[in-house]
């Protein structure tokens, strides 16, 4: 069976952009492959976390994962932290990562621009990704559109290893859904929807309440041109159609097709609906599964030990090649 890779940082709650575009997409592949998904808690400490939002978040993103279909049966489920490969991997790749590609990341260069302090740890983001990665011979990665470049890195790095020593690293491929794989900001539909916006009517939740959920859609931006088109004109409405279309079996042409000559109003209220209706038996499972403490550390310890194997595997493979002395 091919390897899949994937991971969410615990840096807030996840939003339907996270769901759509990831999590969602992680549900299927559990059968056809070997899967591993992560709380990439390292990830998360790139931005400033305070400790006990940390931890809160941390089992969050864990009891979501489960409470949206992951199966610890078929699937490995863990806590990054809780594997130190990935950081001292991290390390080797740094090395054969330059400069120049790090500063041409475009998440890096819009999440500089925003903080007063660029730390070093948002620079190496891409690299400790890239070691996530290559750490369990991973094939697909199924993310966001947003990564993109971040996976094309990996690429480079792991070619770029292989051609020094020899094959060492699998190359991986990008799995990014059809549809939904860059909801954008009901606020700003120039910038993509993210769970750490300032303005919570930017982004929707999977945990919001129902009763938020309809606000944060009936408040969403749309234009004033009032025809109902999936266009590049309109991008705030196109933004909402991808919403509904990833939350029913409708295509864009066909959600047209139903709401053409009606207002945004009533297309907006449906939506909300299709959006509920969709989230709530997440959200329901959602806290009988977050409160049973005993069992979210069972999954995560277990999640851990198996990906530790394989992660202490890979390293050694890796510190032999590049000449370290085994202890
Ligand atoms: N708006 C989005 N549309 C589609 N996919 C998205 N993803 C994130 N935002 C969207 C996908 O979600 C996965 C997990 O993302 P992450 O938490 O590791 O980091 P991120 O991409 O930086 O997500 P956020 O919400 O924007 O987090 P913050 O605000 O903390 O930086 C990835 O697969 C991503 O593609």
């Amino acid at each position: 069976k091919k390897i899949v890779y994937s991971g969410i940082q615990p840096s807030g709650s996840l939003t339907i952009g996270n769901y759509i575009g990831a999590l969602k997409n992680f549900i299927g592949l559990q059968d056809e492959y070997n899967c591993l998904y992560c709380i990439v808690d390292l990830h998360a400490i790139t931005a400033p976390q305070e400790p006990k939002d940390l931890r809160k978040n941390t089992l969050d993103v864990l009891a979501l994962y489960l409470a949206c279909g992951l199966d610890p049966e078929k699937s490995i489920i863990y806590i990054q932290s809780h594997v130190p490969e990935h950081a001292e991997l991290a390390w080797v790749l740094n090395t054969y990562t330059s400069y120049g590609q790090l500063g041409r990341m475009t998440q890096f260069k819009e999440k500089s621009q925003k903080s007063k302090e660029v730390l070093a740890g948002i620079f190496n983001y891409p690299v400790l990704m890239a070691a996530d990665i290559l750490l369990y011979g991973t094939h697909l990665v199924p993310v966001g559109e947003d990564q993109r470049q971040h996976i094309e890195l990996t690429r480079d790095i792991a070619e770029r290893f292989n051609r020094r020593y020899s094959d060492t690293f699998e190359v991986p491929d990008i799995l990014a859904p059809k549809v939904g794989a860059r909801i954008m900001s009901l606020q700003d539909p120039a910038h993509k929807m993210s769970k750490s916006d300032e303005n919570s009517d930017g982004f929707i939740l999977i945990l919001d309440s129902e009763k938020d959920t309809e606000k944060k859609i009936k408040r969403a931006v749309t234009d004033s041109l009032g025809t109902f088109a999936y266009s590049d004109d309109q991008p705030g409405l196109k933004n909402l159609i991808d919403i509904y279309c990833a939350f029913s079996t409708l295509s864009a042409d066909e959600v047209v097709a139903k709401y053409e000559g009606q207002g945004y109003g009533a297309f907006k209220s449906d939506l909300a609906q299709v959006v509920n209706d969709g989230l709530r038996p997440i959200r329901e499972r959602f806290k009988t599964i977050r409160d049973d403490k005993a069992y979210l550390e069972s999954v995560y310890t277990e999640g851990a030990a198996r990906a530790s194997r394989m992660a202490q595997k890979m390293l050694r493979k890796v510190y032999k090649k590049v000449g370290f002395i085994p202890r």
